[in-house]
């Protein structure tokens, strides 16, 4: 085939843009705070070929990596292509060789054994190091400084796992990095791994569990003394990949699963919960604990997001139609039993943001990504198709929230938080806004938020002078914390 295809993947906000560059002093309007000095980093995925199939999703496009670097009031962006073995090979080649998401069946004879990982989900600094990640594989190591990519990260060659999360969760006090892989055994298998990393980024534990079933494991939780694993029945299957098919499909009259075990324990130890069938969630916010109970706050929905997983499971709902609420999922390790508690925090939403300090522990707000009804319809982007158009605070405690909604014809993408360095001071948030222009045309923006007042609106914004494709997630490096790089 020639070009690339006319869906919702390829258009609008998701047309590809594949060109690498470094832009200096991007023009302010406002005022950068000072104290905001550091890198922010974002996973973009953009296709570097045209995709083998007409069908193909944002989900398999080539990562790349972005970064505001912000000094003295002045910023920078940089962007650059993960260069993963796939992205090399296809590159040699001038096309795509990869097939379908995540099914190896449909890819170019020639690529077979080749890593098929694109790295194109989650910027994460641990140990001095830069990684980009993506579930389906291990991650790519990126030099923060020159963007250049560094090679495949095993952990020195120790992680037995065939993959790594794109959610791994840092614990604030210890430094460590609690991770897991799952299909840890290979294609559509239900081998779990746990592992966790000391604060240097060396490997000093990796355990293995089965799951009851092959589930889309997109994101975990901890607290000080346990690690929570929610399953939920997005699954995969052997045979439908080999005829060609999708790799995961929704099914709705499954149960989910949460599976918790003690973060230094051994997985014998792990305990099932039975949850409610159907429902699906891809991030969550946090969790810990409150005497003896444990609480998971949640994104959840009554069925999966993407569409082409609920298409694959026979489900046919309009995304308008789907229903869900931030969730807190209460277990009381106490008591004996299978079952949970369940109750609303807030609005429907994803892509949550937490403060690292907050992290397992008890927490007074965090924020995330909704949708401002007086925003008109969202603009089409993003991995579901439609882009988020307001930002919102929760505070789960009092059940308080503030809003920032924005303008109909914007959307904006997961934020990030950048710590005051006075301690009683809420710090910032950074937000890459954009607004449409035209059917095709978009302009973007960094937006600086005061995270102590997000209605405010933006106290500074820096002007790109060329459109962003959207990102997954990000992440906020300080320049004190850069200085630690290998
Ligand atoms: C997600 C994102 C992915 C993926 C699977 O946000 C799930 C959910 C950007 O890639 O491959
Ligand atoms: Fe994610």
């Amino acid at each position: 085939m020639g070009g690339f295809p006319h869906s919702i993947h390829f258009t609008g906000l998701n047309k590809p843009i594949r060109a690498e560059h470094a832009v200096r002093n991007l023009e302010i309007i406002g005022e950068i705070p000072r104290e905001i000095d550091g890198a922010f980093f974002r996973a973009v995925p953009d296709p570097a070929h045209p995709p083998i199939f007409e069908d193909d999703i944002l989900l398999s496009a080539d990562g790349m990596i972005s970064r505001f670097s912000i000094h003295d009031g002045h910023v920078d962006h940089d962007i650059r292509f993960v260069e993963t073995a796939r992205f090399k090979a296809e590159r040699a080649a001038r096309r795509a060789l990869f097939g379908k998401y995540r099914n190896p069946f449909t890819n170019h004879p020639s690529v077979e054994g080749v890593d098929s990982t694109v790295a194109n989900t989650t910027p994460v600094w641990h140990g001095g190091r830069l990684l980009m990640t993506k579930e389906d594989g291990h991650a790519y190591e990126v030099d923060p400084a020159s963007l250049a990519t560094i090679g495949s990260w095993t952990f020195n060659g120790r992680l037995r796992s065939q993959t790594m999360t794109a959610h791994p969760r840092l614990d604030p006090v210890t430094g460590e990095m609690f991770f897991f892989g799952y299909e840890a055994n290979g294609l559509c298998t239900t081998d779990i791994a746990y592992c966790i990393a000391d604060k240097s980024g060396e490997l000093v534990s990796e355990q293995w569990f089965k799951a009851p079933y092959c589930a889309s494991l997109h994101d975990f939780a901890i607290t000080e003394n346990y690690a929570i694993f929610p399953l939920f029945p997005t699954t995969a299957d052997l045979a439908r990949l080999k005829a060609g098919g999708e790799h995961w499909a929704h099914q709705q009259d499954l149960e989910s699963w949460v599976a918790i075990m003690p973060r230094y324990g051994k997985v014998d130890d792990v305990r099932w919960f039975k949850g409610p069938k159907g429902v699906s969630a891809f991030h969550l916010v946090n969790a810990f604990e409150d005497g003896g109970l444990v609480h998971l706050d949640h994104c959840l929905s009554d069925t999966c997001a993407f569409a082409f997983m609920r298409e694959a499971g026979g489900i046919n709902r309009a995304p308008q139609d789907i229903k869900g609420a931030l969730t807190r999922w209460t277990f009381d390790m106490a008591k004996p039993g299978d079952s949970f508690v369940e109750r609303p925090l807030g609005p429907p939403g994803d892509l949550p943001r937490l403060r690292d300090a907050d992290q397992g522990r008890a927490y007074e707000s965090a924020w995330y990504l909704t949708m401002n009804p007086q925003g008109g319809p969202p603009i089409p982007g993003g991995p579901v198709g439609a882009m988020f158009n307001a930002l919102v605070e929760v505070f789960p405690a009092t059940g308080r929230l503030a809003m920032l909604g924005l303008k109909p014809g914007m959307g904006l993408s997961e934020p990030v938080h950048v710590p005051s360095r006075d301690a009683d001071k809420a710090g910032w948030l950074l937000t890459v806004v954009d607004t449409q222009m035209g059917e095709d045309d978009f302009r973007s923006e960094l937006w600086v938020l005061d995270a102590g007042d997000i209605t405010r609106g933006a106290v500074a914004r820096a002007l790109l002078p060329v459109r962003a494709r959207p990102q997954v997630h990000g992440v906020w490096v300080s320049s004190a914390e850069l200085a630690r790089t290998r």
